[in-house]
């Protein structure tokens, strides 16, 4: 790409040119054009990946390095005496005599919104037992949202968020029921076997996520099974536009949707002579460009709008008399 020659302007006539908007977009679903594939550039990181979803159904041999086990009181297992899919679950095993905090835990570096789902199996319904329950938090604000079983209540499976409220939602049935908590943009939904049974207004978040059983010492003994637990994290929760400045410089603005607030305005090596394109995925924005000459060439890259690392132009041996268009899905 050909360096700019045109002097430098502070005010830049964004109106009319491109907004990329990729809110609340699911890391899990997150692909890209073929034509950026062709040119070997990494769009998927591994670490976002996994950062951004994560699922287990129990079968492989040992628990996966994902979960931290807990086993105060109790042990977990892998068992093959229920499976919701394949041939083995979580067997989460608690005698009675001393307190219990038995869990598959894994805490994020920060909080996001999404969806956790997991299957239980009842074991004892119509019996006072332990808690058995999918339990969600955010650490950072000590607030604890949750669905499952309650010691105190033998016929019903319960709801609960920290500082509201912990009240019975759905009848207990011996055998396998989904749990699924979804914090959405501006509340949080919590559903029982597909049936919504609670909604909380108010925009939460999660850090941690997990799944287990707990008692203190003079509950009975108790045994739960879980399987096929998933979460997908929203990770991606900014927004960037993109310009070609009125001295053809290329700038970028990134927009936080948690706080509703514009970075400021950075740019990258380069210009051009027409609308940038550009797409988020995960901290990488990718941008493509026609050249800033008579050539028409088509130029790709990516920066980091987390460091501002850019990655340098690749010439992607096209030509356009046009803006060029660039996608992820
Ligand atoms: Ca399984």
């Amino acid at each position: 790409m050909k360096k700019n020659e045109l002097k430098k302007s502070k005010i830049f006539s964004s109106i009319a040119l491109l907004l990329i908007l990729t809110i609340s977009a699911f890391m899990a679903s997150a692909h890209t054009a073929n034509a950026i594939d062709n040119i070997g550039n990494n769009i998927m990181p591994a670490a976002s990946l996994a950062q951004g979803s994560f699922s287990d159904n129990f079968e492989g041999a040992t628990f996966d390095p994902y979960w931290t086990l807990s086993q105060q009181g109790g042990t977990i297992s892998l068992s093959t005496a229920q499976a919701h899919s394949g041939m083995h679950s979580a067997l989460f095993n608690s005698p009675s005599g001393v307190n219990r905090q038995v869990w598959l835990q894994h805490t994020y570096p920060d909080a996001s919104k999404g969806i956790i789902t997991t299957w239980l199996y009842d074991t004892t319904p119509g019996t006072n037992n332990i808690y058995a329950l999918l339990d969600i938090q955010n650490t950072q604000l000590g607030q604890d949202i949750g669905v499952g079983i309650m010691d105190s209540n033998p016929s019903s499976y319960h709801v609960y968020a920290s500082g509201i409220e912990n009240v019975p939602v759905y009848q207990r049935s011996l055998g396998w029921h989904e749990l699924k908590i979804a914090f959405n943009t501006n509340d949080v939904q919590i559903f029982i076997d597909s049936t919504l049974v609670k909604t909380y207004a108010g925009d939460y978040s999660f850090d941690s996520v997990r799944i287990g059983v707990q008692a203190p010492s003079y509950n009975p003994n108790g045994a739960f099974y879980f399987d096929d637990f998933s979460v997908q994290r929203v990770v991606n929760s900014k927004s960037c536009l993109v310009v070609q400045g009125t001295d053809n410089l290329i700038y970028y603005r990134t927009f936080t949707v948690a706080t509703q607030t514009w970075n400021s305005w950075n740019s990258v090596p380069g210009s051009t002579f027409d609308s940038p394109t550009a797409t988020l995925v995960g901290s990488k924005l990718y941008i493509a460009v026609r050249s800033a000459d008579t050539s028409n060439q088509i130029y790709f890259g990516s920066v980091d709008i987390v460091t501002n690392a850019f990655s340098g132009w690749t010439n992607l041996q096209g030509q356009t008399p046009n803006s060029p268009t660039l996608t992820s899905g």
